[in-house]
């Protein structure tokens, strides 16, 4: 019987020679630690033996918050090796947010800091989690000791195209997240198809400079990498400066916007510096058109933008070498993020579910072997976001012109992308309005130069009460990760309505439009 199981995909594209460098880490200061493919193997062998050793129930969560590690990777890569399910969390989360995600998923196993033991295990075992273990990004913590007493051998547990292999949070328009899941077939199909799409090479080399708990860095990035027995050049966090500096050692990048923005600012970005890279690819959020050129004139490389989703990882990219499907393509178009994927079927819709005329706008929906099974216990909303014939409702709004190239040009779905990261207004409002001195609330993405767009929040206050605008703001650090924290805040007498009563977030856009620029 053959094994579906993605690690085996993976560990069959290991080279044959072992020992040579699977992952280089580069912090500027210390010494770089060298991981062969050996080391990969047997790492993800003891810590999925030592997932066993813990006889867990099948697919049990194992939910992740780290800070980004080469060990953080691999307990990825063992968790799918040890046939459960990763569900990786961003580190900029607060105990609020990771309670939700505790008491949704019922992780049977939760990795976290050592420094935030004390918090996480309470709200793990209240939840009823079995165990708790630490991982610094130091190599420190019980998950490490513990997987040091396991056998480096372990045959990897038999998957299924339809077994699930991660579940990715991503919030809903109502507020709370919903969890995504994505199985084992999704991800095998999509690192395949962009293995092939983007021309990996032998001796490519990644530069990863993005963190792991999200599709981008986690799936698009590693597997990318692996799949092609590529080594990678590895940042624990991203520096502008030490990036640029790697450039000269790597052919492939990565990255959000913001990414992209920062390292321009560096001066020693120059095509000299850039001279052995391939190929250079921007997503998670729209990649201003002046990025794309200003980048072109300072490396000679043209950015690949491509579009994906937590729940569907990549749908489109632009092409990197001729693209048969579309009378040989090869130009990278600004502005676009190129054509669906082999395998993926997009489409543009109208209100009314019907496919609109070459180059109109509509609503997309995606379909395609990628597209996630469903959100985790939320049967509801699952059937809500998928239409009769099996197309899921991204919540983007585009269209296709003429040769084939989609462009998005806006979103249904109430979302601010800031960074690279999503921002839920609907969950900032719900904590807002509990605020004292809060009547109601609303957050509206503007402009930003370096994180593409930022949410500003509008604020009415109750009868008599007379909130203070940086007293909201520190209050809500205390509860939400930073990135979600809104830049400015003002107190208003009321909000703009239209005649149904409902806010005209439009409107608001358009009046702090300038705030930043
Ligand atoms: C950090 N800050 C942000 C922010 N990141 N504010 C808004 N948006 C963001 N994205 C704020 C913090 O709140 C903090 O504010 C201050 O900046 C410094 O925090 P930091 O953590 O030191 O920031 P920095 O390291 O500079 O991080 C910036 C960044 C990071 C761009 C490197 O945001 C990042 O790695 N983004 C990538 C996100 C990503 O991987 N997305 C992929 C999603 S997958 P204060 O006030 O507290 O000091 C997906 C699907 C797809 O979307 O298609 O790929
Ligand atoms: P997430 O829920 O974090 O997976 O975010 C997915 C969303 O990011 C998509 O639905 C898009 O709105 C947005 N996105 C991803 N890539 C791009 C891109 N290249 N251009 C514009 N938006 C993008």
């Amino acid at each position: 019987m053959v094994n579906l199981n993605l690690f085996t995909t993976l560990r069959a594209a290991f080279p044959t020679d072992l020992d040579r460098t699977a992952v280089e880490t580069a912090d500027g200061v210390s010494a770089p630690l060298r991981y062969s493919w050996r080391d990969l193997d047997r790492a993800t062998a003891m810590l999925a033996n030592l997932l066993e050793s813990l006889d867990l129930p099948p697919a049990s969560r194992v939910a992740v918050q780290v800070e980004k590690s080469v060990e953080a990777m691999l307990l990825y890569l063992a968790t799918l090796r040890a046939g459960h399910v990763f569900l990786p969390l961003n580190t900029a989360y607060q105990s609020s947010e990771i309670q939700y995600f505790i008491e949704n998923a019922e992780p049977a196993v939760v990795v976290c800091s050592p420094a935030n033991f004390g918090w996480v295990s309470k709200i793990a075992f209240n939840a009823g989690t079995r165990y708790v273990f630490t991982l610094g990004d130091d190599r420190s913590g019980s998950l490490l000791q513990r997987a040091a007493q396991q056998s480096d051998r372990h045959a990897p547990a038999v998957k299924n195209d339809d077994d699930l292999a991660a579940i990715l949070y991503t919030s809903g328009t109502t507020g709370r997240s919903k969890g995504a899941m994505l199985t084992h077939g999704n991800l095998r199909s999509n690192a395949l198809v962009l293995r092939d799409y983007w021309g990996w090479q032998p001796g490519d080399v990644l530069l990863h400079a993005l963190p792991i708990f999200h599709v981008h860095g986690l799936f698009v990035a590693i597997h990318g990498a692996l799949i092609n027995g590529s080594k990678m050049i590895w940042l624990s966090k991203f520096d502008p400066r030490l990036a640029v500096s790697r450039l000269r050692d790597a052919t492939v990048f990565m990255g959000v916007p913001t990414l992209y923005v920062r390292m321009l600012a560096e001066h020693s970005l120059t095509v000299e510096q850039a001279s052995r890279m391939r190929l250079f690819i921007s997503g998670s959020a729209p990649l201003l058109i002046e990025t794309f050129h200003d980048w072109k004139a300072r490396t000679g490389h043209t950015i690949l933008e491509r579009y994906g989703m937590s729940e569907t990882i990549m749908l489109t990219s632009n092409p990197c070498g001729p693209d048969a499907r579309h009378g040989g393509a090869t130009e990278r178009r600004g502005g676009t993020v190129g054509f669906p994927l082999p395998g993926v079927a997009l489409r543009v819709v109208d209100e009314a579910g019907q496919a609109v005329a070459t180059g109109e706008v509509g609503g997309l929906q995606v379909n395609g072997p990628n597209v996630f099974k469903g959100y985790w216990r939320m049967p509801e909303k699952t059937a809500e976001e998928f239409t009769a014939d099996g197309f899921f409702k991204t919540g983007d709004v585009g269209r296709i012109d003429d040769r084939g190239y989609v462009t998005i040009v806006g979103r249904s779905k109430d979302l601010i992308i800031s960074g690279g990261y999503n921002v839920y207004p609907a969950e900032i409002e719900g904590f807002l309005n509990e605020l004292p001195g809060v009547a109601e609330s609303a957050l509206v993405g503007v402009p930003h130069p370096d994180f593409g767009e930022v949410g500003v929040a509008v604020v009415v206050a109750r009868p008599g009460a007379k909130p203070d605008p940086e007293q909201l703001l520190a209050t809500l650090k205390q509860q939400l990760a930073n990135f979600k924290i809104p830049k400015r805040c003002f107190v208003v007498p009321d909000l703009p309505r239209n005649t149904m009563g409902k806010v005209q977030k439009n409107l608001l856009r358009e009046q702090y439009k300038n705030l930043f620029s």
